[in-house]
């Protein structure tokens, strides 16, 4: 992949300045209100049930992340991702900690099943659990090697979804196509969310273009941003690499990128 075709679809979700509306987990709700506000685009949090379906219908995109979920949450995630799909916008599932409890598992499954999902985006470990394998997940978080392009087209395959399996490299599957993207800093691993803002920015390149080339073009764009902010506080730690990825994501250029993109696409 070029670093113009990502230019482009940075530009144009800067330009449109998309409603990504997220139903979350606790944990990550401010940093992905953050991230996503200095990229360019603009975040809404909402979790009632009552106001679900009128927000998603006020949206540009809908994420549901099960990072802290529970019985009203999941309710409301049904109806906003039932209001989503009838208005024709993209729906995002990051299945944080799927793998790690039944319940985790099992409701990221009824959501693939009840509702029309356009990319599930999640570590290694999880979307081996959400394919019936197990033993890779702790907590939250992946554990041991994985071969991410194959999770990826697996499941790109059984869910008719795009599928981004996350982690050293990524790869991003649907249809046949298969993007390895390979952008990204180990700092990332040592901060809480970062998966789930990657998401939430992954879904702001769907509302430009509903591809797995435009959610490619967003994992290389967020591994980009944290190589120019890991390369601003290596030595400091993740506490700055944390503040120097928003400005990152928030000054990253077309200059930047340019240099940074390292996408492969296989067949
Ligand atoms: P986990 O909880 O296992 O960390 P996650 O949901 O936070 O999962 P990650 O797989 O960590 O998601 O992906 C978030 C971002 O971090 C992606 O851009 C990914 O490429 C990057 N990343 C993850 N691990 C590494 C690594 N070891 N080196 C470089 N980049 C990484
Ligand atoms: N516990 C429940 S949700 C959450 C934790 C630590 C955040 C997970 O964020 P990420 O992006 O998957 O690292
Ligand atoms: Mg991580
Ligand atoms: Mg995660």
């Amino acid at each position: 992949m070029k670093a113009k075709e990502v230019i482009g679809l940075l530009e144009e979700v800067r330009k449109t300045r998309p409603l990504i509306h997220n139903i979350t987990n606790t944990v990550v709700t401010n940093f992905t209100a953050n991230g996503l506000l200095s990229m360019g685009a603009s975040p809404v949090m909402a979790n009632a049930p009552e106001e679900a379906a009128e927000m998603a219908k006020a949206a540009n995109a809908l994420v549901l992340n099960i990072g802290t979920l529970n019985r009203e949450q999941v309710k409301a995630m049904r109806i906003a991702g039932k209001a989503a799909n009838e208005k024709g916008i993209p729906v995002i599932l990051d299945p944080v900690g799927a793998g790690a409890t039944a319940y985790r598992t099992e409701t990221a499954l009824a959501l693939l099943e009840e509702l029309d999902v356009a990319l599930i985006r999640a570590n290694a470990g999880e979307m081996a659990a959400l394919l019936g394998e197990s033993g890779n997940v702790q907590g939250v978080d992946a554990s041991g090697e994985a071969d991410n392009p194959k999770l990826a087209k697996e499941a790109a395959r059984r869910f008719e979804v795009i599928a981004a399996v996350t982690g050293v490299e990524d790869a991003v599957a649907h249809q046949g196509e298969v993007f390895i993207v390979q952008n990204g800093h180990t700092l990332l691993t040592k901060v809480t969310g970062t998966g789930c803002l990657l998401s939430s920015i992954a879904a702001s390149f769907l509302t430009v273009q509903h591809s797995a080339g435009a959610v490619a073009a967003a994992l290389a764009y967020y591994g980009a941003a944290a190589e120019i902010a890991g390369s601003l506080t290596t030595r400091e730690g993740p506490g700055s690499f944390q503040i120097e990825l928003l400005n990152a994501l928030h000054a990253t250029q077309e200059m930047d990128l340019r240099h940074y993109i390292r996408v492969k696409q296989e067949s």
